[in-house]
């Protein structure tokens, strides 16, 4: 930690001063030959593990052969296979198009400019809490100021923010029709019907704290794009991959998004991220407009593959909903004895905790923070997030094995306990 505050920028923060050895099967070894359990996988990436057989196989295949043509100068067959796999696997039975790129943050950037060159129009619509990346459009469509955009602006233009459907904090028994009624509303209001080219949205709000919008919230939304000729895009770079039990959360909605963002869990830990959508949409930016050296590498595109084959040949949508089950079952009896539990949310390998003053919605950060505190201390690794800093997240590898979910489950209760 010394070597590290010495020579890396402090703007980079660190969860846990935990430097890790070697990491498997839901378990981080450190240098010091402590383990902890990973309730994180690296924030929601490493879904099949942190070497997965298949990725190591055929990283170690691609990388002997070549590492780097450059896609854009000569292309190679693997970045071909994974645009296939995306098409085949995200929501929609339509005609696909993909690009691939390298961060979250690029593939959200891209679909904001197809989506731009497709309608001509320039306006983009994102949500209250909503999380999209840390560059300079995607710092503008993140809602959370500090620590994402605090002393970097000015952010870009055309960006409005809207209210999401959080049912814990809105007036009780709103639906999710109505929600949606009401950022329409603003939308039609102040941005105006006819300007907007996109709608941004998480199906299920990541950094922002799991945040699941009511059922109905996310069909309306997708139907005004479709009568008002928006582009709605679906941000599943946390959600996407088998994580809330279905390969894309939209899934669960039985919406089809026009385009759909991917990162995170697509490559095994490998850095890697997606745009795919409609071919007619895809296809509106000129050629040698979208790309970028590295996008689509062909280690990373090796990694993919190998990810997507232990996902079908491990059944990981079904783990992810049976880990979703054990969570929720425990979690909603640790919330029955500890008040600070205002609720227990998410959907399948994605839940949280929100902690609130007991009786209250008011957010109690301060607890959340000793909660994670006392997970950490005791070797259990969990993330916080929210825009109140008081919602603790838990993202297993779906490959965890039923007993350490367990172990880890109970350190939770344990943390609860001393922190509350
Ligand atoms: N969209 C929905 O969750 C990344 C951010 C971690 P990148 N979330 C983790 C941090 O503090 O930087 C994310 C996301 C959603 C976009 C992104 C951005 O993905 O690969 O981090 O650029």
């Amino acid at each position: 930690m010394a070597r590290r505050a010495a020579v890396v920028a402090r703007g980079v923060g660190t969860t846990l001063p935990v430097f890790v050895d070697r990491a498997g099967g839901g378990v981080l070894v450190d240098v010091d030959g402590n383990s902890f359990i990973d309730f994180g996988s690296g924030i929601a990436v490493v879904g099949v593990g942190n070497a997965a057989d298949a990725v190591v196989a055929r990283v170690q295949e691609q990388v002997a052969r070549f590492t780097h043509t450059c896609f854009m100068v000569t292309p190679y067959e693997g970045y071909i296979e994974v645009c296939e796999a995306l098409n085949r696997l995200t929501p929609g039975d339509h005609e696909k198009r993909s690009a691939l790129f390298n961060s979250g943050a690029e593939a959200v950037e891209n679909a904001v400019k197809i989506a731009r060159a497709h309608t001509r129009r320039q306006a983009v619509v994102a949500f209250d809490h909503g999380y999209h990346g840390r560059t300079n459009l995607t710092m503008a469509l993140t809602a959370k100021n500090m620590p994402y955009k605090h002393s970097f602006g000015p952010f870009a233009p055309e960006v409005y923010r809207v209210p999401m459907s959080y049912p814990f904090r809105d007036p009780a028994g709103m639906t999710g029709e109505a929600a949606a009624a009401r950022a329409i509303d603003l939308i039609e209001k102040q941005v105006g019907a006819d300007e907007v080219a996109a709608v941004v949205i998480e199906p299920i709000q990541g950094e922002g704290g799991f945040v699941v919008p009511a059922p109905g919230f996310l069909p309306a939304l997708a139907r005004w794009c479709t009568d008002n000729g928006a582009v709605f895009v679906a941000d599943e770079i946390q959600t996407g991959f088998c994580r809330t039990g279905d390969w894309f959360a939209f899934d669960h909605e039985g919406v089809v998004p026009d385009l759909v963002t991917t990162a995170k869990g697509i490559a095994g830990g490998l850095p890697l991220a997606g745009v795919t959508g409609r071919a007619e949409i895809m296809d509106a930016a000129h050629v040698g407009g979208l790309g970028g050296t590295y996008g689509g590498n062909p280690v990373a595109c090796a990694a993919a593959l190998g990810s997507i084959e232990t996902m079908e040949s491990m059944e990981l949508v079904e783990r992810a909903r049976s880990i979703g089950d054990v969570m929720t079952t425990r979690l909603q009896e640790m919330a029955a004895t500890h008040d600070a539990v205002g609720e227990v949310r998410g959907r399948g390998a994605m839940i949280a905790i929100e902690l609130t003053r007991p009786g209250t919605t008011e957010p109690d950060a301060a607890t959340a923070a000793a909660v994670a505190k006392a997970c950490h201390a005791d070797g259990l690794v969990v993330l916080t997030c929210g825009t109140y800093g008081n919602v603790l997240r838990f993202l297993p590898p779906l490959v965890m094995p039923d007993h350490l979910l367990d172990e880890g489950l109970g350190i939770i209760e344990k943390a609860l306990a001393s922190a509350t």
